[in-house]
């Protein structure tokens, strides 16, 4: 299915009377803060966000699984359900593929697909914690931390064939995550593991393309519920410091322990020189990837308060980031969760910009936390959505992609063409 731009244009003319007032409106009283609209606007214009490849189906728990329909039971089908997404929003420009349950059959014709709907590929992602059929060696006890050799080469050889698949891509980063752990005390020797995996990143990354980047993820807990090698920062920045230049660390929001102060992890990062990029999702508890900003809004704005800060003030020549969404969608249409994922993060990235962040600097020095608050608040309360629904005009997407997205009907077309059983790959 395609989105027709008469389609847009119509959806559009429809809503512009209402979007012109409530931006003027807006730029007026940006206007009357030194602030600019045009160029507040500028700078979200092309602001892409990778959407995983895993993630455009129902996905499920342990406690089951409610299929929605019409989910796209093959690559090519993930790529046009993303041009579906660009089309109406115009930052959804990149995938973001998982190896292997989104290896393509056909590079030439995958590549060809995606740049005809204006997608690029973003990170590609290793898969050590899944066994694939005549695997020699078990990923059930680990894999670059494993005790066996042999169970560690076998993982390593995954990632180089992953590095691979994304050259022929046109990608230009790998992200590794590891399961790896324990789920019982004494069950593994924790120094034993981490010197394991320093030297099989090692490896992997002795093999990484010179203008590529390797991202290291790190997670608390799940499905190692003790320890897990690569657990936090911490050990995620010690990793990439040891393993070189090219290497980083990635933040998957989810992947903090309740009440984690993220934005300072985002901010030391950055003034380590060492944040590689985002896996954005939300959670009230655990790794729950949900919405982004459906539950923890304020802390959103605050981790892109530091990085407009941090990139503003890069002493340590932090690379740009990967900005990507990893999510798993129970209850709500995948296509419709993306959907709100973006416009979230696009949103507290033009409320960071709003920050007065001299004001801020001088009441810090002063030890105002007060005002500190009053200037953070000036800027998340501000309803900028006017300013989203600009830049997409501009690109010639839709001023609502939500609202168009149901007054198409587009759900109802895909299980039209796909039908009600197609299973998406992923989680
Ligand atoms: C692990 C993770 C990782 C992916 C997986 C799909 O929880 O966040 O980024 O490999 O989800
Ligand atoms: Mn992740």
């Amino acid at each position: 299915m395609k989105i027709q731009s008469a389609q847009l244009e119509s959806h559009n003319e429809a809503l512009a009377k209402s979007h012109h007032a409530e931006y003027q409106s807006l730029a007026q009283q940006l206007a009357q803060r030194d602030i600019q609209a045009d160029a507040l606007v500028e700078q979200i214009l092309d602001f892409q966000v990778a959407i995983p490849s895993w993630a455009l189906g129902a996905g499920g728990t342990r406690f089951g699984r409610f299929s929605i329909g019409g989910e796209p039971g093959n690559l090519e089908q993930k790529i046009e359900d993303i041009g579906l997404l660009h089309a109406l929003t115009h930052s959804a420009g990149a995938i973001s593929l998982h190896i292997p349950w989104d290896i393509p059959s056909d590079v030439q014709a995958t590549k060809e697909q995606a740049a005809s709907l204006g997608i690029t590929f973003d990170a590609v992602n290793s898969n050590t914690f899944q066994d694939q059929a005549g695997q020699a060696f078990s990923y059930k006890f680990g894999s670059l931390s494993h005790t066996s050799e042999g169970a560690r080469k076998q993982a390593i050889e995954h990632n180089l064939q992953v590095i691979e698949t994304g050259q022929q891509l046109g990608s230009k980063s790998i992200t590794v995550w590891l399961a790896d752990g324990a789920s019982f005390p004494g069950q593994i020797n924790f120094r034993r593991a981490l010197e394991h995996t320093r030297a099989s990143l090692k490896e992997i990354y002795q093999a990484l393309p010179a203008d590529w980047r390797m991202f290291i993820e790190y997670k608390p807990y799940e499905p190692n519920f003790y320890s897990m090698v690569i657990q936090d920062w911490g050990t995620s920045y010690h990793l990439a410091q040891s393993c070189g230049d090219q290497a980083f660390t990635l933040v998957d929001l989810g992947h903090h322990l309740p009440n984690t102060n993220i934005e300072q992890i985002v901010s030391t990062l950055i003034s380590l020189g060492k944040l590689g990029g985002f896996h954005f999702n939300d959670s009230k508890y655990g790794d729950d990837d949900l919405t982004v900003g459906s539950i923890k809004p304020y802390q959103l704005f605050l981790i892109f308060s530091e990085l407009v800060y941090g990139m503003k003030n890069n002493t340590a020549g932090n690379p740009p980031l990967a900005w990507m969404i990893d999510a798993s969608h129970n209850l709500k249409d995948p296509l419709e969760d993306l959907l709100q994922s973006l416009e979230a993060i696009r949103l507290a990235y033009v409320q960071a910009l709003l920050v007065d962040q001299h004001a801020l600097t001088s009441a810090q020095l002063e030890g105002d936390a007060a005002l500190c608050q009053e200037i953070l608040h000036a800027a998340y309360r501000t309803d900028v959505r006017p300013i989203l629904r600009e830049a997409r005009m501009a690109r010639g997407a839709a001023l609502d992609p939500f609202l168009l997205y149901r007054q198409l009907e587009v759900r109802k077309q895909l299980i039209r063409e796909r039908g009600s059983k197609t299973v998406a790959t992923g989680l």
